[in-house]
Parts: C-alpha cells; structure tokens; sequence
C-alpha cells in the first residue's frame, strides 16, 4: 500500500474539485437552501496566519456537512479591500493601492487555496471593484433621497495620524482603533447618516436574533436607549441671548431636590457667556476650564471613579420651574456636550456624581425621594388587599453607648422581630421629645444626648397582625448618644413585650429584622446616603406622598416639560478624508448638493500618483481638478459643478457584501429579488468579536433600511452568529510580526498538509476561546490523519463489525452531526478518534464501517477522506455522497460487561445481554477459569451481584 503523502494527494484534488466545479452553487434550486458566511478579509500585506483560517475551517465543515446531506450551500468568499488598512500599507510600499490590493488579494486566495476550502469562487467579491461599489454608491443615494444622508459642520473625531475623521465606532478608549493615536475633535464638513432614525428597531430587533448574548449586550449598550424629560431652566445672565437652558433627565421626579445646574464645557450657552467679560465675575478661570476640558477624552471624563472638577459661572443663575428657586450654574467636565441636551440639572441626593461634586463644592443636598419597602414575609407580612392602608409618623431612635460603640435594640419578646426602639408620633409632637420620652417608657434610660435628627426618611408597608391593619409607616431617624447608665423603672406590661439588647457596630447587619433596623447602617456616622433607586416624594409641594414612576411624568407635564427618547448612539460619522475609497456619488453646485444619476454610476475612483493624505480636512481627491471640476448642460446653460472630493469609510462596502454574493454578476440590480428571496438570511455568519459595535450594527442598520425601500425581503441580515476565538501565538502573545510570533499556514501546510492543519486547529479547543497554538499537538493531529490511512488496510469484505463498535459508530455519527451544527469541532474530532481507536484494535472491518466514518471525516480533512474513498473503488467525490444518518435502535448496547472481583481484586470480566437475572450472572461468573484458579474448592463466604456491572466474590 502506498504511504500517505499529503503532497501528492491534497493539490490533486483541489484541481479536481476545481475541474469539476464540484462546489459550485447554483442559484436558485428545488434543494433546501443554506448560507454560511465568514466575515471577509481586508487584504493586508502580511498575507494570512495560522488564526486567521480557524473561522473560515469551521464554516467550511458545516458547509460540507449540509452540502452532503442534500443541501444547496452558499459558503463565499470575497475581500473588504478599501480602507486605511490596504491604504497604509500602499503609503508604506509606495505602490500605488490598486496595484498593492491586486497583488494582495491573488496572495490571500493562493493561501486560501491550499487550505483546501470549498469556495465557488465565481461569486468572489471585492469591495474596490467599480461594478461592486457602484451598488455602494447607489445605495447612499438611495439613502440620500430619503433624507437619512446629511451634510454637517459639527465637530467630529480626528485621527491627526491618520489624517482623517473618524465615525464615533471607529474610536476606543479615546483613540484612534486603527492606530492607537489619542483622537481629537475638529469642526469639519462631513457627511453623516442617520442610523439614529433606526435605532428604536435596531434595538428591538436584537430581540430576533441567535447571537451570544455577550455581542447583544454589547450593542443594546451602544444603542444605550433612555427614557426621561427635558425641562427648561430660565438662565439670568448679562449680555446673552439665551434666556433658557434646556436639560435632560431621567429622573423628573427629584425636580425639587436640584440644588444647581451644570452645562458642559463644550455647550453653546457657555461660549455665548464667554463673548462678553462682563458676564463672569470669574471669566479668565472658565475659559481655562473650559480649554482643559477640551483635551480630556470622553472616558477621562466620565470615568465615575475621577475627581469630579468643575467652576461655578459666577454671575449666572437659573430658576427652578418647580418652585422658583434660583439656583447656581457650573460648568463641569462630567457632563458631556454630545448626550441628551449637554444640560444637566442636579440632584445631589440622589445621583452619586452630582453628590461627589457637590461635597467637594460645598453644594446644599436636599432629600427628595424617600426610600419605599414593602414587607413580604416574617412578623411584618404582606399587606392584606381588602384593607385600607394607615399612614402612622413614626420616629426611628438609635442610641449609642459611646464607651463601647454598642446600640440600643430591641428584641420582642412573643414574636421573632429585632429592631430598634420607635414611636408614634401625633400631630404637633416634637420628634426629639418623643423619641426621649419613648426610650425612657420602654427602656428606663434618663441621659441621652440628642446627636442628630436625619434628614433622610424612608417608607415601610406591612401588615400589623395585633392591631390587623395595613401600616405605612414613615420613619424619621434619631440619633442618641448615651450619656450614662441611670434608668428609672420601667412597667411590667412594657418589660412583658421588649427585651433590651446592646450590639455591637459589627453585629447590626445580620441582628436586624425589620427595614428600619436594616437600613440604619447606611446613616449610621453620617447622612451622605445617597438614594439612587425610587421612592415616594417629599419636600416636593403637592407632588409629596406621589411614587417615583407617577411622578416623572406628573412633574414633567405640570413644568411644561417634553418626555423625549434619547440614544448613545449617534449618527454615523460617513465620511474620510482619504483618497482610498469610494467615491461619494454627488456633486456640489454652491452649496446645493446634485446626485449623480443612476446611470453615471459607478463613479469611479480616479487613478492618481500621489494619494497621501493632505491633513488639511481635504482629501487628496481634491488636488485632481480634472475629476473633480464637472460640466453639466450644453451651451449658454452649462456649468462647472464639482465633486465630492471625501471618501466612504471601509464600514460601506462590509454593510451589504453579503448580498453581492447572492446574485454577484448582476448590472441592473443590486441582487436580483427572486435569488434574495430564496438564499434570504445567511444561516450563519461566523467572525471576529471586535465587530459588535461596528460592522455589526451597520450591517444590520443598511439591510433594514434595503428592506424598508423593498430591495431585501427580511429584517435582518444575520439570523445566527458566532464569535471566533483567537489563536495565539506560541508565546501566548497574540500573533504578530511585530511579536515575531507568526505561523505561516503555508508552512504547516506544506509539511503537515492541509488536513493537519484543519484537524488540529478544529481540535485545539472550544471555538470562541482564545487557544495558544502548539507546533507539538499539532504533530499529534497528523498521526490520527496517518492513522485515518493505515485503516483502510484492514477493509475486508467478509468482515462484520462486532456488535459494540457498531453502537459506537452509530453514537459518533449522531455525535459528530450534533457538534458540527454548532462549531463544536474539538469534540467532533475527539469522538472520530476514539472510534479509529476501536477500529484500530479490529484485524478487519466492513468497508461500509470504514466509509460512514470517512463521510464523517470528510469536512474536517476533505483531502485524505477523498483519495482513500476513491481507493476503496468510489467513482464520484465523497463530498457530494450522503451524510451518514445513525440507527437509532443501535445507539444502545444491549450487551453489558460484568466485571468479576474475588477478595477485592479484578479477576475477570465477561459479557453478558443487559437484565440477566442475579442468580444466572452469579452462575455464570464462577464457572470462569479465572475465577476458579483463585476460588479453588473454598465455599465463598458471600457474593454479591450488581446487575449488568460487577459479581464481587468474598472467600
Ligand atoms: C437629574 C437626575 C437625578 C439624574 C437623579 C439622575 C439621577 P442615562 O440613564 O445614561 O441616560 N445626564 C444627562 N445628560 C448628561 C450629559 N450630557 N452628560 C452627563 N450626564 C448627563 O443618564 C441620564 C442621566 O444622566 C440624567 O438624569 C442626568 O442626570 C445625566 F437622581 O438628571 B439625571
């Protein structure tokens, strides 16, 4: 028999398989259909490593499985080769990108080749391509025309490295994600889209979708959906137009406890104010606030954990429009000029930055919400519905002995309740002469010295079993510090029902059984609680009493307030300023903009010697007046418009590829219906995590709105996703060159073959873990490979296959089926190699046994499985054969081994049919020759049996 030679085997068929068109996918068909999809390459000039395959072999298997059991499977392949990427790397070279992505793109392709995957390369995509990216450019004006594309002059994100604006997706931590470079802002014409008109249904949506609820989260983050009220403060200040600051908030409901206003640094009001010197007391330390400010990036300043700075606008008041209170305007960093109005009002008591910096700046607190908590169980049960609720005022007394920091509670003595020592309080009652006058009844104490009354109250609603009413008690806390140990005597019916108890700081936590005793550890030194959650209204007029929810639109409407929807999403950031993509399909005529009829389009991106960014806010684009001067009409109505000169970012053409691939050689439509109806969703799309809030989003935002103008007939582009991990390098670094830590897969392939390095970068572990890549195991994926050959010499035809390898062969073929749907190729290929293991111990099996387990094989290592099929005498491919279905009446064995122990040690087993009866398998077990050599004549003095497992024999 011939020895296994990866070389000669895997090149020949992938020409054959080319030959034959054996992977070709037809376009529409009477088969069930399939899409599977890898996120596409951008061509860079460092060609492919290892990590990069690892996606593309998973979606290769389960496109070979489902090709195999009977389906049309699209499983493409195309190139992402517009963008800064390919473009450095053109600057680098010095080749101009055209010439640097072709070269690029024919290397990627011959790495890919080798791997052995099963592309229908006539439906190859290139995003550079001017018959691709004229749908691109039709499709901005389609949005265009529909008002979701806009010229704007804010100041946007600038990569002063890359010379270029940036979208908000493009920016992490403040810099620049292609480059690292801290990220600035620059006021610059720009064209945006707006996906903030999607965002309510992106949202929902998610809702739809099989993606890992990581990636949902992280993009129901971006989107960041909030609910609340803008509420006008009437502004007083010298020389300003502005008679009014408009504020978001999500919390009406703590109107009454704004105790100042604060505006970003970045807010029109402010740089109004800083026009004339008169307006500010302080002018010259608000402008250097203000140009500090500037420089700090988004994280820095909304990083909760910082120092919250600010500076008061001396001179500036603005009105509370629920009480006509005047309170103070800051200007502060925390606050962030691009989310909700760039105006917040603050509730110190009840928001923790608003409370930080009002510490620091010596900020009034004024307690608005008070907390609310319902019984459930215990003494303090829930409130019966068919009762009316009493509101009693109660006064909650905390006493400590300052000697050795214990607390006066109280232990009742016919229930299981431990709290403090409270009181009612009637109308008109002073509370710090009850809560005396309580402590003396109930407890003897004389001396206490009153430390303070809290201004925090809070809410508890149970139901009282010895009165049987319903109690909403509100308590007010009192605090005592015990000034010595004298009592008076207390009565006989007050010392039936309390215990007195002292505890200590440490122990109050868990001794507590009541909410009041509970919650007395946050207020315990201080009042600097801050409540954040909901609650019922005080000190708010005629909203007192109200709960939190009733009362944010309640306030709202009596302020004349507006309930708004706002988003951390913004509008997309569409244009570059760089010479390597696509051309925006407008021209300018003064300032109104002209669309460039469909049937100019493509617009084509004009070859040029020098495409270096300019850095002026202009792209190179600009400098060709050739291309960008353009001469409309005829005669005396003729006219010179001119170009858009920016570029569309890399995200464009990556929005909508996967539906290129569809019907990729159409020039009248985008993809034609009928084809989109059919191929529909991609099944599944397998790609890198770091796309959640890019590519993924703007993905899914263009194909919502190409079914809202009736190109695509489905809401969602992706109906099930999954996260790659990365392989890393053997160093445990991520593989880099600048790490000097890459494995070339032309390598491995060249001396493993290709089937190694699928196998073993299927088997090194779970799919969407990052795994470190081991030169070492991979050699032992390339001995099950060789193992895989030297089995096919034990085919026989008169062989039949013993009963236990049979079940075994059926569970893997229900096992490996089951994995491969779900990308869980490491446990496909472990359950492959255990059966060769079972066939290894064969002298001969079946050759039916033989081929289902190749068919199994086949989509992990397409190459050997094929030549060995054809070996075997197969005339056609194993990869267009059927997929083995397992016998569902052979996944059990109805045999079972008995293992035999005599005083404890293994002595033999046998095999017996499943349920024998005890007395047969005891029968059966000592007739065994190894177990008569050790029991001999004795008579044993017990034997137990444990059915279909074990006879133990005690001599
Ligand atoms: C008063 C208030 C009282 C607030 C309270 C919260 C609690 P989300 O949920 O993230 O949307 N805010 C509004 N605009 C802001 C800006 N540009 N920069 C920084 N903070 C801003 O947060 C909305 C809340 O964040 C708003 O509700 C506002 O503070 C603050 F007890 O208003 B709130």
């Amino acid at each position: 028999m011939k020895k296994y030679d990866h070389k000669k085997i895997e090149g020949k068929w992938q020409k054959e398989w080319a030959k034959k068109k054996l992977y070709k996918t037809e376009d529409v068909s009477k088969k069930p259909k399939f899409y599977i999809l890898d996120m596409f390459p951008y061509p860079s000039g460092e060609g492919l490593h290892v990590g990069h395959p690892k996606g593309y072999i998973a979606t290769d298997i389960v496109s070979r499985m489902k090709r195999m059991q009977g389906m049309n499977v699209l499983h493409p392949m195309g190139f992402d080769a517009f963008g800064l990427p390919a473009e450095n790397y053109a600057i680098k070279t010095k080749t101009n990108p055209t010439i640097a992505v072709a070269k690029n793109v024919a290397r990627y392709k011959k790495q890919l080749e080798i791997i052995g995957f099963d592309y229908d390369w006539s439906r190859e995509v290139n995003t550079t391509d001017p018959k691709f990216y004229k749908w691109t450019q039709w499709i901005f004006l389609k949005l265009l025309e529909k008002g979701l594309a806009y010229e704007s002059f804010e100041p946007i994100n600038w990569c002063p490295s890359c010379k270029t604006g940036l979208a908000n997706e493009d920016v992490e931590d403040g810099k620049c994600e292609r480059c690292g470079t801290p990220v600035e802002k620059k006021p610059m014409r720009q064209w945006v889209i707006r996906i903030t008109d999607y965002a309510d249904r992106l949202l929902a949506d998610l809702d739809t979708l099989d993606w890992p609820a990581s990636i949902k989260e992280s993009q129901k983050n971006w989107i960041g959906r909030s609910e609340g009220a803008e509420i006008d403060f009437a502004v007083e200040a010298k020389k300003v137009d502005t008679k009014k600051l408009k504020v978001f908030t999500t919390r009406p409901d703590t109107l009454f406890g704004v105790t100042y206003i604060v505006v970003a640094p970045e807010h029109a009001f402010v740089t109004e104010l800083l026009k004339h010197k008169e307006n500010l007391k302080n002018h010259g330390e608000v402008v250097k606030y203000v140009a500090h400010a500037r420089v700090m990036t988004e994280i820095e300043r909304t990083d909760a954990k910082k120092d919250k700075t600010g500076v008061k606008l001396d001179g500036v008041t603005a009105k509370n429009p629920a009480n006509g209170e005047d309170v103070p305007v800051y200007v502060a960093d925390y606050v962030l000029a691009d989310y909700g109005t760039g105006a917040v009002m603050a509730v110190p008591a009840h928001d923790e930055r608003d409370f930080a910096f009002a510490k620091k700046y010596g900020l009034p607190v004024r307690h608005v919400i008070e907390p609310k908590f319902m019984a459930t169980e215990g003494h303090d049960a829930s409130l019966r519905p068919e009762l009316p609720i009493i509101r009693r005022e109660v006064v909650c007394i905390v006493v400590r002995n300052p000697k050795d920091d214990t607390y006066l509670c109280n232990s009742w003595k016919s229930f299981d309740m431990k709290g403090l020592f409270t009181g009612g309080i009637e109308e008109g009652e002073d509370l710090v002469d009850t809560a005396r006058r309580e402590i003396l009844e109930e407890t003897g104490y004389k001396n206490l010295k009153h430390v303070r009354t809290s201004p925090i109250a809070i809410n508890v609603l149970f139901y009282q079993r010895v009165k049987k009413q319903n109690r909403h008690a509100h308590f007010r806390f009192v605090f005592f510090d015990l000034v010595n140990d004298e009592r008076a005597p207390v009565s006989e019916e007050e010392s039936a029902i309390h215990e007195i108890v002292w505890k200590k700081r440490s122990e109050l936590k868990d001794f507590f059984t009541v909410y009041e005793g509970s919650f007395i550890p946050n207020i315990l030194d201080n009042d600097d609680y801050v409540h954040v959650n909901d609650g019922i209204l005080a000190h708010s007029g005629h909203f007192d009493r109200m709960e939190s929810d009733k009362a944010r639109k309640a306030i709202t409407e009596s302020v004349g307030g507006k309930w708004v929807v706002k988003y951390k999403l913004k509008d997309w950031v569409f244009s570059r300023q760089r010479y390597w993509g696509e051309p925006f399909p407008v021209l300018h005529d003064g300032s109104t903009i002209v669309p460039v009829p469909e049937k100019d389009l493509p617009v084509e991106l004009p070859k040029v010697s020098s495409y270096e960014p300019t850095g002026t806010g202009e792209s190179p684009l600009a400098g060709i007046s050739k291309w960008v001067d353009v001469k409309v009409g005829k005669g005396k109505k003729a006219k010179i418009l001119k170009r858009e000169t920016n570029t569309m970012p890399q995200w464009a053409g990556s929005s909508w590829y996967y539906l290129r691939y569809m019907d990729p050689h159409n020039a009248k439509k985008l993809v034609d219906s009928k084809k989109e109806t059919y191929w529909n969703q991609v099944d599944f799309y397998v790609g890198g995590a770091e796309h959640a809030t890019r590519h993924l989003i703007y993905a899914r935002f263009w194909h919502k709105f190409l079914y809202d103008i009736g190109v695509v007939s489905t809401l969602e582009p992706f109906k099930k996703l999954q996260s790659v991990g990365l392989i890393m390098g053997e160093d445990g670094r991520k593989m880099s060159k600048r790490f000097g830590n890459v494995v070339n897969p032309d390598d491995v392939v060249s001396i493993y073959g290709a089937d190694t390095l699928r196998v073993y970068e299927m088997f090194m572990g779970p799919f969407d873990q990052a795994i470190t890549w081991s030169t070492q195991s991979m050699i032992g994926s390339r001995r099950f490979i060789e193992r895989v050959w030297n089995l096919s010499l034990r085919v026989d035809k008169k062989a039949t296959l013993p009963k236990e390898v049979d079940v075994l062969l059926n569970k893997t073929v229900k096992k490996v089926t089951e994995d491969m749907e779900v990308l869980h190729h490491n446990t496909a290929v472990s359950s492959l190699m255990i059966l060769s293991n079972e066939f290894d111990k064969l002298t001969a099996m079946p050759q039916s046994a033989y081929e289902t387990f190749l068919k199994l094989l086949a989509p992990l290592a397409p190459h050997i499985t094929e030549e060995v099929w054809h070996m075997l005498g197969n005339k056609k491919s194993i990869h267009v054969s059927g997929w083995p279905v397992a016998d569902e009446t052979k996944l059990e064995s109805s045999d079972a081994t008995i293992v035999v122990q005599v005083n404890g040690k293994v002595r033999a087993t046998f095999t017996v049919t499943k349920g024998l009866d005890k007395a047969e398998v005891e029968k059966m077990a000592l007739a065994l020759d190894e177990v008569k050599k050790w029991v001999g004549n004795a008579t044993p003095r017990k034997i137990i049996v444990i059915p279909d497992k074990l006879v133990s024999i005690v001599l």
